[in-house]
């Protein structure tokens, strides 16, 4: 996709003349805004399309109730109870939504384009397929209408050409070390969509939990959940999630990490880790799954078969980060085994077999997959279309090394946003670019996009959404917005506008980001 380089000034006049009117984050490719103002009488406006897409009616149902949201009681008490809505119908009476294809598959190849215009005679939102008409789309729409004193609501005359920069982009949600609820994953997703991201990473086991609700290893659920009636997401719930992130456009990509990250595996398989040795002794500790073990592989395949079926996407993230190999190499049998099979001593060539059997598994599942760049960077061989999601330190030389390996690649690195600092740290996210490599254009097409990350040590239900966002939203500009769209100082009205506007104002209790100050809309 090309990205268009002229429009950079016109967004800097835009922001310096209608500093108020222009909250849309993440900022769209082309905007331009008149002084004309229209105003709408919500009880009178109707979002049209001559579609029958189940998925854009409710969407139109949705943004019904968010796009019409009257200024909150606490700022403007006067106000709250006695609008007089019936007088007028408002000189914007309807959105013209026309989706151009019926196409609804979801993945990487999903149209997401659109264009929104709003001038006196009306207003249309045109998109190649739903995706469009939902990303562009009802929520950038929903971004420009403004509340007024009267009641009423106001949109400028406004026209947007849109399309994001990067295809995938996602957030790792990290529901292993601690256990998140379904409304607030429901909430989450929620403010994902607002920010226009397509990908809900579910890293949903690891070391300290197995909350995934298996039927056919049920074991490993009873022991390895932290509790298997209450802290577990059944098949019914990953259907519903699945559903619910469709719904707004966006994909859910499982992550089943292996050898290493997978302690609480073991307490239901005696044989599925490998024991650690200190000298001639195990240690009492245990480390990555056993690979020398070949009913370890039909443990995998079991898992993934059901896996397979549960979630929809052609991906899965097969993980492979941070495996203990001194574990592996510290254990006799293992070393042994090595021997036996012309590996020698050479621990990562036994990593390369692990990954090449588990990689087999899931290939012949018909899965694509997505690896952390452990796997790559120790050579192991995988399909050409295998995504590399790069997430250590010195990011772009590894960026410039994958793709020139010709892999597609997911940038994750600069992202973490468990790692925390005091202040207006969305700064760092937001500053982060991905072609910050001196590449070749060939390169920069391979990088798909980047994944913000939350992993869950010190987050859960009481402040996983406050701690995300609105740093998240940085991230989500970042990816979506052109390349040129990374001043900071244009940035901070605008985030601290998009989260008391658009986040507050919807019910998502993102932190403030921009030092002292308060909201012009508090909650209603
Ligand atoms: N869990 C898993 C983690 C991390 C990774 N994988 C991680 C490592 C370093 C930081 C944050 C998270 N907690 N399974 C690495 C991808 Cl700083």
């Amino acid at each position: 996709m090309k990205t268009i380089h002229w429009f950079k000034p016109l967004i800097l006049l835009i922001l310096v003349a209608y500093p108020a009117m222009c909250v849309v984050w993440p900022m769209p490719q082309m905007m331009s805004t008149t002084s004309t103002v229209l105003t709408i009488n919500s009880k009178k406006f109707t979002f049209q399309s001559s579609s029958k897409s189940d998925i854009l009616h409710q969407a139109f149902e949705r943004y019904m109730n968010i796009s019409f949201i009257p200024l909150g009681k606490q700022i403007q008490p006067q106000l709250s109870e006695s609008f007089n809505v019936t007088a007028s119908s408002g000189s914007l009476t309807s959105l013209k939504v026309n989706v151009h294809s019926s196409k609804e598959e979801l993945n990487l190849d999903s149209v997401e384009n659109y264009t929104l215009t709003v001038t006196a005679k009306g207003a249309t939102l045109d998109a190649d397929e739903v995706w469009g008409a939902l990303r562009g789309r009802l929520e950038t729409f929903s971004q420009l209408v403004e509340p007024t004193e009267s009641g009423m609501f106001q949109i400028n005359e406004t026209k947007v050409i849109d399309f994001p920069r990067f295809k995938h982009r996602g957030m790792l949600v990290d529901t292993a070390r601690h256990f998140l609820d379904m409304e607030v994953l429901y909430e989450h997703i929620d403010a994902m969509a607002y920010n226009k991201y397509n990908v809900f990473h579910w890293h949903i086991v690891d070391d300290e939990s197995f909350p995934y609700d298996s039927k056919v290893l049920p074991e490993v659920t009873a022991k390895g959940s932290f509790n298997p009636k209450t802290h577990v997401y059944t098949a019914d719930d990953i259907t519903k999630i699945i559903k619910y992130c469709r719904y707004r456009g966006l994909r859910v990509i499982p992550e089943f990490d292996t050898p290493g990250h997978t302690r609480c595996w073991g307490r239901s398989k005696p044989n599925l880790l490998t024991k650690c040795y200190t000298g001639f002794l195990p240690n009492g500790k245990t480390g990555p799954i056993n690979p020398i073990f070949p009913e370890n592989y039909e443990f995998m395949k079991t898992l993934l078969s059901e896996v397979h079926k549960r979630f929809t996407d052609k991906y899965i993230h097969l993980g492979g980060d941070e495996v203990l190999l001194n574990c592996w190499k510290s254990n006799p049998d293992v070393r042994n085994w090595m021997v036996e099979k012309g590996l020698g001593n050479n621990i990562s060539l036994l990593e390369s077999y692990y990954e090449s059997r588990l990689l087999g598994i899931a290939s012949n599942l018909g899965y694509d997959y997505i690896i952390w760049q452990s796997v790559v960077d120790n050579n192991v061989k995988v399909m050409p279309s295998t995504v590399v999601n790069v997430y250590k330190g010195g990011f772009p030389a590894e960026l410039d090394r994958v793709t020139k390996r010709n892999f597609t690649t997911i940038l994750s690195s600069c992202w973490y946003l468990d790692i925390y600092a005091y202040g207006p740290d969305w700064k760092r996210y937001y500053s982060c670019e991905p072609f910050s490599f001196n590449g070749t254009q060939k390169q920069y097409d391979l990088i798909i996009g980047g994944e913000s990350c939350i992993w869950t040590e010190y987050v859960d239900d009481t402040n996983l959404i406050s701690r995300v966002w609105p740093r998240a939203s940085g991230t989500a500009e970042r990816l979506w917005s052109a390349k040129n769209v990374n001043s900071i100082a244009l940035a901070t009205p605008r985030i601290h506008d998009f989260r008391c506007k658009i986040l507050i104002r919807r019910g998502i209790r993102a932190e403030p980001v921009t030092g002292p100050g308060f909201c012009e809309y508090e909650f209603g």
